[in-house]
């Protein structure tokens, strides 16, 4: 049975990667990071019961901890490890800067020096990210366009590609780079612009919120579904040769386009309901990302499953849910 660890487990990706490495009948671990609350939310379903799923066991480790990732690589000797973790807040990564490289670019390192001294050195997968594009020179980007990052998470991310690289070629490890535009699902993080819009014309939609606060809305982005790019993540490491490849729909829409869509689903007027708030804005912006990812096509055979607009109403669909029970819940308090 193939051994597989995740760190970044309890994020967006690493619960759709989870799922993945299981249904392939894998034996899964996951590095979780230590935390006053609970925050395995996206994997319960996979862990909480250990009849259903005894393929998915958790241990606590953190990217800043380079003797615990190596006592943990020892231990387990994965065949394969896929470095989801990261401080991945582009935002929050200017208030941040020390942790975020810490984390995104030393953790790589970190772990991958863990891979390298073991006996049985593990493929290695790096998150790494369309980002790295920033002030892109070229449209669309490809796996040959030069980065030019525009936030301490885009320069360390870039530090981490070149580490992978560098790792293949030094020591010959099977490591690869998938370089993923965003992807966006009802698992992502509440604060990114996507999941923002959805939970907020939700509750909007439901007479439970007025306003929705945001930044810049003519920035572009090429979205597509997390559950699709995870698949890419897995092909790369079963690939007889290790590469980097671009992970993109080759769509790009605005923020003001994905708020729109959202609105008119719901069947509400967007301009009644969302104000700018300078708070939003970054120092440095990424204006334009897209891209053109046929190398994975070619090579990998993978090409996303879900639209935009499937995207777009997946995530409103489970974002009303939610708002249902919020209403149900504030209903019940006020009648106290
Ligand atoms: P996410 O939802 O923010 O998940 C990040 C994960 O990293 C969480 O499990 C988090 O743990 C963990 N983590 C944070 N700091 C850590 C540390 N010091 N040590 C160990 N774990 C730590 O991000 P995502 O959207 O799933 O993205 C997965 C990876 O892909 C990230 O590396 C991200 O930068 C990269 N990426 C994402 C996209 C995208 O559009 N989603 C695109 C390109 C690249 P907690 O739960 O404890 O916070
Ligand atoms: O949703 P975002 O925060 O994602 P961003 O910055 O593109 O980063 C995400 O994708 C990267 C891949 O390219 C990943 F590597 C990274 O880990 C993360 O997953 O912001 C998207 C755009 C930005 O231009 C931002 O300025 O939306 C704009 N925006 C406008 N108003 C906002 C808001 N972003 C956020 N988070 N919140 C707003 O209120």
């Amino acid at each position: 049975m193939k051994k597989g660890l995740v760190t970044g487990v309890t994020g967006q990706d690493g619960s759709y990667l989870v799922e993945l490495l299981l249904e392939k009948g894998y034996q899964v671990w996951g590095i979780m990071r230590r935390s006053s609350s609970f925050h395995t939310g996206r994997i319960d379903h996979l862990y909480k019961d250990p009849h259903e799923h005894p393929r998915l066991r958790l241990v606590y480790g953190d990217l800043t901890d380079g003797s615990n990732l190596s006592i943990i690589i020892n231990e387990i000797e994965p065949d394969e490890v896929y470095n989801l973790g990261a401080q991945s807040h582009v935002r929050v990564s200017f208030d941040m800067p020390i942790y975020t490289v810490d984390t995104d670019a030393l953790g790589t390192l970190r772990l991958l020096e863990a891979i390298r001294s073991c006996n049985k050195p593990a493929k290695f997968y790096q998150a790494s990210s369309s980002e790295m594009y920033g002030k892109a020179v070229e449209t669309p980007q490809t796996e040959k366009t030069p980065f030019y990052p525009r936030s301490p998470y885009g320069c360390a991310k870039a530090y981490s590609f070149w580490q992978t690289v560098n790792y293949r070629e030094a020591y010959g490890l099977f490591a690869c780079n998938g370089i993923l535009f965003n992807h966006e699902s009802p698992r992502r993080g509440e604060t990114f612009v996507t999941r923002k819009i959805t939970r907020a014309a939700t509750r909007i939609k439901l007479g439970l919120q007025d306003k929705l606060y945001l930044g810049n809305l003519d920035a572009k982005r090429d979205w597509g579904f997390a559950g699709d790019y995870v698949e890419a993540m897995w092909l790369m490491l079963q690939q007889d040769k290790p590469d980097d490849y671009v992970v993109a729909t080759g769509e790009s829409r605005s923020v003001r386009e994905f708020v729109k869509e959202v609105f008119d689903y719901l069947d509400l007027d967007w301009q009644k309901y969302v104000e700018i708030d300078p708070r939003y804005f970054r120092p440095t912006e990424v204006d334009y990302l897209e891209g053109d990812a046929s190398k994975a096509r070619k090579v990998l055979k993978w090409k996303p499953k879900v639209t935009f607009g499937e995207l777009v109403r997946m995530m409103t669909d489970a974002d009303m849910k939610i708002a249902e029970q919020e209403k149900i819940i504030k209903e019940h308090e006020e009648a106290k």
